[in-house]
């Protein structure tokens, strides 16, 4: 029986001993205690951990501001910079010698930074964006892939108080472009280009196309830092190598002291409507729970190795790579290449190579590592020594019991605590998640809510619903880490977040959860919105199909929907009609295949679908609304159940089914 079903025959893992015993939070007894004192005195509860690990320049004298709700604000009349916190706040305790960052690149090479030597290159960075005349306020894009620089890029922008808003390396120039242009950057850093299992990918001629596009004249500079050498075009007066703009600067730089309201980063992401949003960050808030959830979710001790697989392009890159751990004085590995190559064991033989103790990875790479693995005991757990390990986390996407049984057992050798969290570019950080030294696990299950979240399932009405009853989930308190707005369009943010049915009074994550009927433990039950979830990647299906029917040429109508795949959760099945007669055999590939480009072109490769289906129509109610149920079974190619009374032309559901 399955967590979602009842609570007889739950199989539950209990935290080993030794390590509930030393754990920030050592067991339950512990843990309840934290969200009572949430409980007891809500802005005394973040206050005090607010004070204990970040350092302030103005201490803040008020918590939480409420006023102009849904727009809350945290801590706003302190200042601090979240710079400092990362980097001379460790130094100032001892640190300085301390490794910061050890660096994979793809090929194997490892660089390691000191904290120290972190600071320096910061502060260089930061004086050359200063050289450039950027300063607090403005936007700076950041494009480029995983690197000691890219992290320090973003360091350097929190440093002079300017806003980084960074884009993944494998989103396209269209779509680079629209960010660039949406935030106003004034400059953007990148790389010659990027290397990813064993290839070259180019970053730096992307960034040429996206400003050719047009609607990005803000943008004065480009940086380009050298990765590989390679030949790129550089435009006088705009384009400069970064090694020419840092070469003299100062190898310190005084922070720029910002209220804790101030943008910290905007990062895109999907909604189910319009272009992606940016989602704004606060500085102080955020660094919070950034460094409260790094310490207590993976119990991140002095000696600890700390791996996060995530790109800093995406939220968890932001917090559990740039901001987290280094705000706690840890150390962590940063890694460019991909966990396939030269083999299907490359993270595990880092693990073994660095002595990795904690590791944070998300499902879809877990189950494609399993696949591997049963079909290769050389790149199966088995053959490395992952002794080092303490705790394993998961991120990203419901992880189903199989694979969540799979990585505790062969990865985490059945004694480390795997901890799944759910949260979201939103929330911040961790939202609901067992703390490992605490709480019993239930594979499937992310447990329980992180001391001070209010999370909760409610209904339609924003009624709560009994345990055991699925619903909607909900915060019912701002919590610091939250998103502030959307960048420019505030109604958006609240029509996002805090509509209206819920009286503007709960935060809506999108997500469907039921609570176990005798735990309460929570279990994400997917997107409740036209979002898709494919490896852990957010993609909203309106985005998709706009991009298809941009191909104005070919393109009558299409209509976008997810289905479960195996490997990576969802997988997104596009239902076209052309412009032309409906193609078949190898033209309706070959036209597929064109689609598919054109995708990875307005997009990126990410959004790209899987499954492509040509019909004279989309299945359509009388009135044209199309039928995105029908085409979600059709999708999963299962039997039309369903009442199909109101469709308009019951015979297209033969042409969309499997047809290939
Ligand atoms: C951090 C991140 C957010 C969406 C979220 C939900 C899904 C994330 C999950 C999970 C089940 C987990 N999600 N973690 N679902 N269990 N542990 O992934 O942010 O890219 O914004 O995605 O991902 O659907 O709403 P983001």
């Amino acid at each position: 029986m399955s967590a979602t079903e009842g609570s007889t025959e739950l199989k539950i893992y209990q935290p080993p001993a030794a390590l509930a015993g030393s754990a920030h939070v050592s067991g339950m007894a512990a843990y309840e205690a934290m969200c009572q004192a949430a409980e007891a005195d809500y802005e005394g509860f973040w206050a005090g951990h607010a004070r204990e690990l970040l350092s302030w320049k103005t201490p803040f004298t008020k918590v939480l501001n409420e006023s102009e709700a849904p727009f809350f604000k945290w801590f706003e009349d302190g200042t601090l910079n979240a710079s400092y916190n990362c980097l001379d706040r460790n130094i100032e305790r001892g640190l300085g010698d301390k490794t910061a960052i050890i660096f994979e690149a793809d090929g194997g090479e490892v660089t390691k930074v000191t904290y120290k030597e972190l600071l320096a290159k910061t502060c260089q960075i930061a004086n050359g964006l200063k050289s450039l005349g950027i300063k607090k306020g403005d936007r700076v894009v950041i494009y480029i892939a995983m690197s000691i620089d890219g992290v320090a890029a973003m360091q350097a922008c929190a440093r002079i108080g300017a806003t980084h808003s960074v884009v993944f390396g494998g989103f396209s120039a269209q779509s680079l472009r629209d960010r660039i242009e949406d935030t106003g950057a004034v400059a953007v850093i990148t790389a010659d280009n990027q290397v990813r299992g064993g290839k070259q990918l180019p970053l730096k001629s992307i960034v040429d196309e996206a400003l050719a596009l047009g609607g990005c004249d803000s943008v004065k500079n480009v940086l380009v830092v050298k990765r590989s050498g390679a030949a790129i075009a550089m435009t006088a007066g705009r384009d400069l190598w970064m090694a020419d703009v840092v070469a003299s600067q100062p190898t310190s730089c005084e922070p720029e002291w910002v209220s804790a309201e101030h943008p910290l980063f905007l990062l895109y992401t999907s909604g189910s409507t319009g272009k992606p949003k940016g989602v704004q960050h606060s500085t102080g808030g955020y660094l919070l729970h950034a460094a409260l959830t790094t310490k207590l979710t993976f119990d991140l001790k002095a000696d600890d190795v700390f791996w996060c697989t995530a790109d800093i392009g995406w939220v968890t890159g932001h917090t559990y790579i740039t901001y987290g751990p280094l705000a706690l004085g840890g150390t962590e590995i940063v890694f460019e290449g991909v966990p396939t190559y030269p083999d299907a064991g490359r993270f595990w033989k880092m693990i073994q190579d660095h002595k990795v103790s904690i590791f944070y990875t998300a499902p879809t790479a877990i189950r494609s590592l399993i696949k591997a693995a049963e079909a290769n005991d050389a790149v199966h757990p088995k053959s490395y020594n992952l002794s080092s390990l303490r705790i394993l986390g998961s991120v990203g996407e419901p992880i189903n019991p199989a694979a969540w049984e799979w990585y505790h057992q062969h990865v985490g050798g059945g004694r480390c605590p795997i901890v799944d969290t759910f949260w979201q570019t939103e929330t911040g950080g961790h939202m609901i998640t067992p703390l490992p030294g605490a709480t019993p696990l239930v594979p499937g299950s992310c447990t329980l809510p992180f001391p001070g979240i209010q999370a909760a399932v409610v209904d339609e009405t924003g009624k709560d619903v009994p345990w055991g009853q699925g619903g909607i989930l909900v915060v019912k308190k701002p919590w610091p880490s939250m998103i502030r707005t959307i960048w420019g369009d505030p109604e958006r943010f609240k029509k996002s977040y805090y509509p209206e049915d819920f009286k503007g009074k709960y935060y809506l994550a999108g997500d469907g959860a039921i609570r176990d009927a005798k735990t309460g433990y929570f279990t994400i039950t997917g997107r409740i919105d036209d979002v898709l979830n494919v490896s852990g990647h957010r993609m909203g299906t309106m985005e998709i199909e706009s991009a298809l029917v941009s191909c104005t040429e070919l393109v009558a109508e299409a209509a976008v929907v997810g289905r479960p795949d195996d490997t990576t959760g969802e997988a997104i099945c596009a239902f076209v009609v052309l412009k032309r007669p409906r193609p078949t055999g190898d033209e309706a590939k070959a036209i597929a295949k064109q689609l598919r480009d054109w995708v990875g072109k307005e997009i990126g490769p990410i959004a790209k679908p899987k499954d492509i289906r040509f019909g004279d129509n989309l299945p359509k109610t009388r009135s044209g609304k199309i039928m995105r149920r029908l085409l979600r079974s059709l999708a999963k190619n299962e039997a039309i159940t369903q009442d199909t009374s109101t469709l308009e032309n019951p015979a297209i559901l033969e042409q969309l089914g499997d047809n290939h």
